[in-house]
């Protein structure tokens, strides 16, 4: 959609599991500036991010919902009140014993009919400061996850959530083919 100021406004919603890194990532790469010192969501975070794409100029327009159990039901009507044109599904590699939880619900999300045209991102928050921690590299993860073709996955690091651009141009890339 063009608005007045000529940048595009795409929408996109940040979910996963409790833990996964949403805030974390979405308040660093806003801030540019390293911090951990978050508590889980209990309703969402909003920010906006101009970015420019091929000469284009678009305005992301992010949402980070909570990810207990308890609340991801929202997601759900969330996606139907707003239909995004993306959503990003936020992953801990290194939280292997909720890796079937992780699966049980990007499925729910890949297959939610409100999010049949929305280009849809898998990001994989490695928490690169962690040393040490056993995690699942990002084949591994594509496999148990059982994640669909289609489907991109973006590796960041959620004190240096830069990486996380790379996602951004994919779904603008994406959004300027439909
Ligand atoms: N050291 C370190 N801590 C991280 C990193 N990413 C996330 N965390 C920490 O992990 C915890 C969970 O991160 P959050 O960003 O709150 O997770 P969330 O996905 O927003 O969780 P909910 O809001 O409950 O859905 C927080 O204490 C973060 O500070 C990282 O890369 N390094
Ligand atoms: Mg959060």
């Amino acid at each position: 959609m063009l608005f007045g100021n000529g940048s595009k406004k795409i929408s996109i919603v940040l979910v996963g599991l409790d833990g996964s890194g949403k805030t974390t990532i979405l308040f660093n790469l806003r801030l540019r500036e390293a911090t951990n010192k978050f508590k889980s969501s209990e309703g969402f975070n909003f920010e906006k991010l101009d970015l420019k794409y091929q000469k284009a100029k678009y305005e992301m327009r992010l949402w980070d919902l909570a990810g207990s159990r308890s609340l991801r039901h929202k997601w759900f009507c969330f996606f139907e009140s707003i239909t995004p044109n993306a959503v990003i599904f936020v992953i801990d590699p290194s939280d292997v014993n909720r890796v079937p939880e992780a699966k049980r619900e990007l499925h729910r999300v890949l297959y939610d009919p409100n999010l049949m045209e929305s280009v849809k991102v898998l990001l994989i928050n490695q928490r690169k400061d962690w040393t040490g921690k056993t995690r699942l590299d990002e084949t591994e993860l594509r496999e148990v996850l059982n994640v669909p073709r289609f489907m991109k996955s973006v590796v960041v690091d959620g004190m240096n959530a830069s990486e996380l651009q790379f996602a951004l141009y994919h779904i603008c890339q994406k959004f300027e083919k439909r």
